[in-house]
């Protein structure tokens, strides 16, 4: 005796197929639950500095106190963040990163309003300034 599917069944199966594609392309088009982001390319009260061949960019830059600056090195050299000390070059200032290997990071908050130039240590040709307002 074979057993083959029964039109009835078939049918049937083809309802519930269709109704559940259907339940769920509502759901997924539902808007109450948008994508959670996963980078963050501007906090306030934050603010990046990267540095690339060699260079501080922005070398320049103008922030509210309580900002926090991080620095991303890009380069394959290593650098240095080190706030010069009433304008010359030497360490021990406000700040001093560690030296920093290819992506790494320095995170340093500004609570005080003033400027603050700054330099690397290894490359004391590279300058830049942190402005805080
Ligand atoms: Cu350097």
């Amino acid at each position: 005796m074979r057993c083959t599917p029964k039109p009835v069944h078939r049918a049937i199966l083809i309802v519930v197929l269709v109704t559940f594609i259907v339940v769920c392309g509502c759901t997924s088009n539902s808007p109450s639950s948008p994508p959670p982001a996963t980078t963050q390319t501007q906090v306030p009260g934050a603010t990046m500095v990267n540095i690339q061949n060699f260079a501080f960019n922005p070398a320049s830059i103008t922030v509210p106190k309580g900002t926090t600056v991080t620095w991303v090195n890009q380069d394959t050299a290593n650098h240095q963040i080190v706030n010069d000390a009433q304008g010359s070059i030497a360490q021990g200032a406000l700040f001093t990163s560690n030296s920093l290997a290819k992506d790494a990071r320095y995170s340093f908050t500004f609570d005080t309003p003033g400027t603050y130039p700054y330099h690397c240590s290894i490359h004391p040709s590279m300058k830049a300034t942190v402005i805080v307002t």
